[in-house]
């Protein structure tokens, strides 16, 4: 390609009719090369593997502090106060990063295990007896949304907050649509909500929460910025299980044989759980904007551009699987970029995988065939990718 020739688009990435079906749009996005040009919200897109890896191992080009979402910090007032680990960029994001990174480690979430584990148990027998049920409000929501708030500290009341708040920034990332404005509708309560959970007096001190602050005594961090990273695990946190366990759950009652191996192996949960998120990734875009002229294969994208990275389709670029669209829980998932990569890659991994594998290894133990009862039924959302309900019936 000639310089300052590159392929032009004009699909909405945010539509509900890109949203339903991403997956052909994906195909033509990749296709089209290696960067593309969105017109619609005048910003480059890029959807093969390489280049979204590369972008996102990249952060002094690639920056996090003008926004991840399409509305760029530099010239626009963020809707909330910007996130201190996931808007931001080194030096500021490596002093945060190393707070949730020790709060999320797996020493201290090793002893949640055994809680977790009970969990999924007690929740997956109680609808083994109703044997129909709705995967996404009985199991993928109700489960996260009783462990993560409890490992964290958060009291009982008011949890419902939390899903319309996850809701609430998710879709900020996306443009001003009717779906970001639908899902505002609540947000001044909301927002209060949330914003009185992050304080230290509401935290349980055994929890995640109050682990958090334990930094502000040691000197490394503010209260305030305590309490926005209190904010954002609780941001970032629920909403993405809810999705992660969903689309799981969607792919093993689709795939009956890949049920069945699961369940004849079920020490493959790790891989099963880890494909789905690669097929089916929950987190289906970020943005970064550029700090530099910046030039991949022949186009030069300018300094102060926002490039969208669309990691769904990075996870299915033929470029990088071999029969990409084929859910292959034996497949040595490693390389999918559903949790990042490079410094901002997810510090709730752990985490989420612990989530993930004890409802997969709950179920496996305990439900011979998982079918889906009609077609369940997507909930839009300008970032994650997820389910609204899931008619869902087991045998044992
Ligand atoms: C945050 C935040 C919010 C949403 C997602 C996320 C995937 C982080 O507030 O830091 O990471």
């Amino acid at each position: 390609m000639a310089e300052d020739q590159y392929p032009a688009l004009d699909f909405d990435p945010f539509s509900d009719e890109f949203l339903t079906d991403p997956y052909p749009f994906h195909e033509r996005l990749r296709e089209a090369g290696p960067v593309v040009w969105l017109e619609r919200y005048r910003v480059w897109g890029m959807a093969r593997h390489r280049q979204v890896n590369a972008a996102l191992m990249n952060w002094e080009a690639f920056s996090s502090a003008a926004g991840v979402g399409l509305s760029n910090f530099n010239k626009e007032k963020p809707w909330r106060t910007p996130s201190i680990i996931l808007e931001a960029d080194p030096p500021l994001h490596t002093r945060t990063h190393k707070i949730l990174t020790r709060a999320l480690s797996p020493m201290s979430l090793h002893s949640l295990r055994a809680d977790f584990e009970h969990e999924a148990e007690r929740l997956v027998e109680e609808l083994v007896e109703r044997v129909t049920f709705d995967g996404v409000a009985d199991l993928a929501r109700a489960y996260p949304l009783k462990i993560f708030p409890d490992a964290l500290g958060i009291a009982p009341e008011g949890r419902e907050a939390l899903l319309a708040y996850g809701e609430m920034v998710f879709n900020a990332f996306g443009p001003r649509n009717e779906r970001f404005e639908r899902s505002m509708a609540n947000a001044a309560a909301v927002t209060a909500a949330i914003t009185a959970m992050c304080e230290r007096d509401a935290l349980d001190p055994s929890g995640i929460g109050a682990q958090v602050y334990r930094s502000v005594e040691e000197g490394v961090i503010s209260y305030d910025e305590a309490r926005l990273l209190v904010r954002s695990l609780l941001s970032a946190g629920l909403d993405t299980t809810v999705s992660a366990i969903g689309n799981a759950l969607y792919l093993l009652a689709r795939n009956v044989g890949e049920w069945r191996t699961l369940r004849d192996n079920p020490q493959l949960v790790r891989t099963a759980f880890d494909e789905a998120l690669r097929l089916e990734s929950p987190v289906q875009t970020f943005f970064r904007t550029t700090t530099r002229a910046f030039e991949v294969e022949g186009v030069r994208i300018p300094e102060g551009d926002k490039v969208l990275l669309f990691y769904g389709a990075a996870n299915r670029d033929p470029r990088r699987w071999i029969d990409p669209n084929r859910f292959d829980i034996r497949r040595r998932g490693g390389g999918h970029v559903a949790f990042g990569t490079g410094v901002h890659r997810c510090v709730g991994e752990a985490l989420s995988r612990i989530e993930g594998e004890c409802i997969l290894s709950a179920l496996a133990a305990r439900v011979k065939s998982l079918a889906l009862d009609g077609k369940p039924k997507l909930r839009l959302n300008n970032t994650l990718r997820g389910f609204e309900t899931m008619g869902l019936t087991v045998k044992t």
